[in-house]
């Protein structure tokens, strides 16, 4: 097979990409040239944590938009990869909300495991894809920031993994450039113990919201005033976390809200979401879509319905991520592969009009969740992923919320049992909100035994 792919992006999205062709080949299938193209100099996507804000070393926009002290906010048991658990990776079960670089490390095994590196063009930036109508080819075209030269290659397919949650969505509120204090996204948001002793505004809603004033809490801000657009987050917030309606100005550190009441704060800082950027690519490639369970224009939610040789991964919304991811890469590897025959483009836009009509009705966290579930199990009976028990999983994340509601300060504190294995994690040594230290070494530690 003389074919070319590539894969613009090696965050958990796009080594799904990979590992799902490496798995085809280890089954004795011819597959096609695989070219992952990277941007930072490490893979991981936005688990490969970075200081850096702004601009990277070569001027870039930064990609992570991950914080220190990050632990998984859902159980690890709902990601886990059906063909490489956790007990494989660490040889042991583990607690169920691992730090970010106990994930980070899980991904990453997977990956070293199956040798994927030599795929991988690491500090290189897709700047542009173009597909050409005569040759049925797309042409990327890609900067080596490693020796500062910019090239083109043909590809037949491409497979963007390049993630959503990294350009920031900032609004603007009256005052804001006249506010005697600092003013972020959660984008930029990378350590806690910058704003112990502070009173801080957080505007939003959702798990930036949520976790980064929990965070904030944690590690010992003064008071945590959070501002919602559409309604309050709801969970029972300690004595100094008060939810208010949405911000209407600033007048010099003093925040003013939609009830009338007011509060004087250091830092405001907007978790208010990310947007879908494709700045390498043309308009008729290009997904326009906000943040939500079923983009339009993708059938199957992967592959773009204008030109199927093209495909996304992982733009959806997410509860369910690296195992849906999984499922999602190994379905555009059979479409590319030819093992899957796609219907007619109208077929692919009703279908598409389905699940989107159904996502309309979908009311709350449960409801997604379900619907999720039942969007990863249509995509696993039409390959070989090797598939895991949807429902079971659902039920998990059920009982996460139910911990959720239950206090949001302790839901960390419970385990689950693996749905790959059947192993039931252990309780974590120490409780979430005294766990200061979020290292891998500190997590994996036993009794006061630390890991090798
Ligand atoms: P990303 O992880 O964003 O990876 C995309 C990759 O593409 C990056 O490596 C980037 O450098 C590269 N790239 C981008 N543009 C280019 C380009 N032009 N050329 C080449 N390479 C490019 N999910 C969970 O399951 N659990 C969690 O606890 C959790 N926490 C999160 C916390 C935060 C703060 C955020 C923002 C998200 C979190 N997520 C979490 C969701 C997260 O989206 C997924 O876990 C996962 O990282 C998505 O993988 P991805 O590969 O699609 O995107
Ligand atoms: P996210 O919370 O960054 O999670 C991304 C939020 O922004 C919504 O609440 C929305 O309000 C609000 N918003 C947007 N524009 C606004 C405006 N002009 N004024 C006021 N509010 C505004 O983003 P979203 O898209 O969920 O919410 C936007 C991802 O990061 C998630 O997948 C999450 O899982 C992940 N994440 C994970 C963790 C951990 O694992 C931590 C942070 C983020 P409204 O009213 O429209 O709802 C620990």
């Amino acid at each position: 097979m003389n074919t070319r792919v590539a894969v613009i992006g090696a965050g958990p999205s796009g080594l799904a990409q990979l590992r799902a062709f490496k798995s085809a080949a280890d089954k004795g299938a011819e597959i096609p040239e695989i070219v992952c193209f990277e941007k930072q100099s490490d893979w991981g996507g936005l688990w490969n944590y970075t200081w850096r804000t702004g601009l990277d070393e070569h001027g870039d926009p930064v990609h992570g938009s991950m914080y220190r002290y990050l632990w998984s906010n859902g159980p690890k048991e709902c990601l886990e990869f059906a063909d490489y658990t956790f007990e494989e990776h660490f040889g042991r079960p583990i607690g169920s909300y691992p730090p970010r670089a106990v994930l980070w490390d899980y991904i990453k095994g997977r990956v070293e495991k199956s040798g994927l590196r030599k795929w991988v063009r690491f500090n290189s930036p897709v700047r542009m894809v173009t597909f050409s109508d005569e040759t049925k080819k797309f042409t990327v075209t890609a900067h080596d920031r490693s020796n500062d030269v910019t090239y083109s290659e043909e590809f037949d397919n491409v497979v963007v993994a390049s993630g959503h949650f990294s350009v920031p969505n900032v609004p603007y509120f009256e005052g804001f450039s006249t506010f005697n204090g600092r003013i972020l996204h959660s984008h930029d948001f990378r350590d806690a113990m910058e704003f112990k002793g502070k009173d801080i505004l957080i505007i939003g809603r959702s798990y930036s919201a949520e976790d980064i004033g929990s965070q904030c809490y944690k590690y010992g801000a003064k008071s945590i005033t959070s501002s919602y657009r559409s309604k309050p987050m709801g969970f029972k917030w300690p004595e100094n976390w008060k939810e208010v309606p949405l911000l209407q100005k600033v007048v010099g550190k003093t925040a003013h809200f939609k009830d009338g009441t007011t509060k004087d704060v250091d830092a405001i800082i907007l978790c208010t979401g990310y947007l879908h950027s494709f700045p390498f690519l043309t308009d008729d490639l290009k997904l326009k879509t906000a943040n939500r369970m079923w983009p339009l224009d993708l059938y199957e939610g992967v592959v773009w319905e204008k030109n199927p040789k093209l495909s996304y991964i992982g733009m959806q919304d997410q509860f369910y991520t690296f195992n849906m991811f999984d499922a999602q890469a190994w379905f555009a590897r059979d479409v590319i592969m030819g093992r899957i025959r796609l219907p007619s483009a109208e077929a692919m836009a009703a279908h598409g009009a389905k699940w989107r009509a159904r996502e309309e009705t979908l009311e709350d966290a449960e409801q997604m969740i379900w619907f999720q579930g039942d969007y990863t199990k249509e995509l696993m009976d039409q390959t070989d992923y090797p598939g895991f028990d949807v429902e079971a999983v659902n039920q998990t994340f059920m009982e996460w919320e139910h911990h959720k509601a239950e206090d949001i300060m302790s839901f960390r504190d419970h385990s689950y049992r693996s749905l790959m294995t059947g192993t039931m994690a252990p309780l974590h040594h120490t409780p979430w909100l005294q766990a200061l230290d979020d290292s891998m070494e500190s997590y994996l530690e036993v009794k006061g035994v630390a890991a090798e």
